[in-house]
Parts: structure tokens; sequence; C-alpha cells
């Protein structure tokens, strides 16, 4: 078995889903990857499980319905932690996050020992091809809003391009995550960052993606802001 499981989310990718596994697959050989599908509409979960019938190392999680990303990840997490990988690699499957950078952001994390390492668009040498200013502008004030709340190091909070250390995911106490949009990525990594975790922001370049549809609506953004203002309200308290 790998050390590392490659976790791609889906929700209606049937368009973009066979081209990424086909490239995670090539930059990732000895990896394991794990589709998580919520009941994709479009089919994507059909199109998952013929993939996965003709590819050892690839398996299909299907869940009932759409319920957020965050839900998603956590159940690949719980595999992760059955079968005893090293490593989870979190990675969108509509093209955006090129799969050859896994085995440099897996090499970075063996070898400096790291507990997360991002796949960022905002620290020097990252950047986003193909967004609009207010693409762009969400992107950069919620993370900045992230990072001076939470009093982070990181630039790149939401980023969903991410190898982190199965020990430490052990550690953060899933069941207390109730982010679901992706807040989910800004709550597990302050998480590994409060408990004194090693993260390193590793430069990507994100594409936008070229088909099929964002899940990015208006409730993510209010959901992310309302417990980011939360958490950092009682961070402040708790530091005076
Ligand atoms: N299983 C599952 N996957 C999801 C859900 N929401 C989003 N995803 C997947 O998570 C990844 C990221 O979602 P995107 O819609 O690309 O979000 P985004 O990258 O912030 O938005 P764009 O840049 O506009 O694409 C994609 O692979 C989606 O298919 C969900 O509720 N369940
Ligand atoms: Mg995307």
């Amino acid at each position: 078995m790998s050390n590392a499981l490659i976790i791609v989310p889906t929700y209606n990718e049937s368009e973009s889903l066979t081209a990424v596994l086909d490239r995670i697959l090539e930059a990732a050989p000895d990896s394991d990857v794990l589709v998580i599908d919520d009941n994709s509409p479009d089919g994507t979960g059909s199109i998952a499980d013929t993939y996965a019938a003709a590819h050892a190392h690839v398996s299909v999680l299907h869940r009932e319905r759409k319920s957020g990303l965050g839900p998603a990840y956590i159940a690949g997490f719980r595999l992760a932690f059955e079968h005893d990988y090293d490593w989870v690699v979190e990675i969108d499957a509509d093209g955006s996050h090129d799969p050859a950078v896994i085995p440099t952001l897996l090499g970075i994390a063996r070898g400096v020992t790291a507990d997360l390492v991002i796949g960022s668009r905002w620290v020097r040498g990252g950047r986003v091809d193909g967004w609009n200013v207010l693409r762009h502008m969400i992107s950069r004030a919620g993370n900045s809003y992230a990072r001076l709340a939470l009093q982070s190091k990181i630039y790149d909070l939401t980023a969903g391009f991410r190898v982190i250390r199965v020990e430490k995911l052990r550690q953060i106490h899933l069941e207390t995550i109730a982010s679901s949009g992706y807040c989910f990525q800004i709550e597990i990594a302050d998480r590994v960052e409060s408990e004194g975790g090693t993260v390193i922001e590793h430069p990507i370049t994100f594409v936008e993606r070229a088909s099929g549809m964002s899940k990015m609506h208006l409730g993510i953004v209010v959901e992310a802001f309302i417990r980011i203002t939360g958490w950092g309200i009682r961070r402040s308290i708790r530091g005076f």
C-alpha cells in the first residue's frame, strides 16, 4: 500500500474528472486516489466508478447528498486513518490544481517533516490565471481578514491543494470541525498552526476551471466571515 492518499472531492465534475485522474496517476503512480462524490446529478459518480474499475489505485466513496467540502473531506480523512496512510493530499477535480506538483508538495512534506504543505497562490512566485477582479478581491480580502483575525502566518488559508500529515489530523479533533465550505480549509490550517504544527507554503499557479460550474456562492463567503470573526473574538478575549 502507498503511504499517501490523494483525495479528490467531486460535485458535478463530469467534464474534467477523467483528465484530472489521468494526470494524477501520471504524476504520482505509487499513491492511492480516492474520489469522494456527493451524488452528483451530472453522473460524475459513475464516471469515477468506471475509472476505478480500470485502475487498481483508484477508489470511490459515494455520499448520499451534497453536504459541502468539509464533510466530504472529513469522510476521506477517516478512511485515511482506518487504512494507516501517512499523508493525505487534497486536490480539486476541476483542473485548477496541477497534479504534476503533487510529488513536489509530498517531497517537501517528507523532507522537512512538515505537518501541512500548502500549494499557495499568495506567496512570492504563486499566481492565479483566469480570475476576474472580483474573484481576486474576494480571495485576497478573505485571506487577509482570516490571517489577521486568527493571527496566522499563512497567506493562503483557503487553498485547496495541500498535503497534510495524517498523524497531525488525528490530533486536531475532526469531530469538532463544523465548517462546510472553503472555511473548512481555513479551520484545518488554523488547527494545525495553533497546535504548533509546521506549515510550509509552496508557490503554485492556480488555473481557473475550464469547464463545469463553480460551487462558490455567497453562503460560503458568509459562513467563513461569521466563523472567522467568532474565532478571532474568542481568541483575543482569551489573549487578554
Ligand atoms: N464531494 C463534494 N465535493 C465538492 C463539494 N463542493 C465542491 N466540491 C468539489 O471541491 C472542489 C472545489 O470546488 P470548486 O467549485 O472548484 O470551488 P472553488 O475552487 O473554490 O471555485 P472555482 O475556482 O470557481 O472552481 C471541486 O473538485 C468540487 O467538485 C461538495 O459539497 N461535495
Ligand atoms: Mg475550483
